[in-house]
């Protein structure tokens, strides 16, 4: 027989937000662990959907549709766990960069990050130097996240980067870079942090640099 958590992960699985919903509220009436409903249940389904999106097993629908699931459920427990028992593997400032109206790839590497256990600040798309700026302090984000699709918008990850480094918080925060016409190469010549290829890529990075900071 299945527990509520198995049940709670399978729900988010299939990628049913009602479901997940109901399901989570249910958990909650009969008393269960706000943080294994979130652990055990939520982020054990979305962590089964990562690892099948990497073996290509699931496409980035039902990943979009699974996390928004995963996203409805914890904001059921979310009013019941404090701020500092969340989960949290560390915070990162995500953005499509400047002239650039792509989100859905950034969107599912957000989403993805968040179901790692990420603390994620979403900026949307279109986001200026200044304003990955502003959300890092604001924040003190341990790790900024920069997304382009066009030949012409990566250039402005090199803005970024300069401006961090003009205003002097370059060293405080790991710079990652992902989206289609970025590579390995550019991430090197313009001094990012790193590249990931894909959604699991960029989790990989986010854990390394916030393990090796201060190191
Ligand atoms: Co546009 N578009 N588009 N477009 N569009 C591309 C990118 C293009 C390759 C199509 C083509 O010509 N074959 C081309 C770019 C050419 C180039 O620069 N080399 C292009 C163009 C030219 C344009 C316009 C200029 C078209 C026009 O108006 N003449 C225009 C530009 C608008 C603008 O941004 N200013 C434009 C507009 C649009 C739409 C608005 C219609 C729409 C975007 C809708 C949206 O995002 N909300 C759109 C779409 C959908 C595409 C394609 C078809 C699909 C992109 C996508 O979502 N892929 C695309 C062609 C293609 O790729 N087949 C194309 C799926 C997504 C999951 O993948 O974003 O690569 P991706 O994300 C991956 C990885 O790259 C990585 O992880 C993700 C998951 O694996 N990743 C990261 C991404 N960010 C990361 C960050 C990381 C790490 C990994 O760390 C921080």
């Amino acid at each position: 027989m299945s527990t509520i958590f198995e049940d709670l992960a399978q729900c988010v699985i299939s990628g049913d937000a009602d479901k997940t919903k109901e399901m989570t509220e249910k958990a909650v009436a009969d008393g269960a662990d706000p943080l294994g409903i979130v652990n055990e249940g939520l982020m054990a389904g979305m962590r089964v959907v990562g690892a099948r999106f990497k073996a290509m097993e699931m496409f980035v629908p039902e990943v979009l549709l699974a996390a928004r699931a995963m996203k409805g459920g914890i904001e059921v427990v979310k009013p019941l766990i404090s701020d500092t028992d969340m989960p949290s593997e560390g915070k990162v400032v995500m953005g499509t960069v400047s002239g650039d109206l792509h989100d859905i790839g950034k969107n599912l590497v957000s989403m993805m990050l968040e179901s790692a256990g990420f603390q994620v600040i979403d900026l949307g798309f279109d986001v200026s130097p200044a304003a990955f700026a502003k959300a890092v302090k604001e924040n003190d984000a341990d790790v900024v996240g920069m997304s382009a699709m066009l030949t012409t918008t990566m250039l402005s990850m090199k803005d970024t980067v300069e401006l961090f480094k003009e205003e002097g918080v370059r060293d405080g925060v790991g710079m990652i870079i992902g989206g289609a016409p970025v590579t390995k190469s550019f991430a090197d010549e313009i001094g990012a942090d790193g590249w990931g290829q894909d959604a699991g890529a960029a989790i990989e990075l986010c854990k390394e640099l916030i393990a090796n900071k201060g190191a």
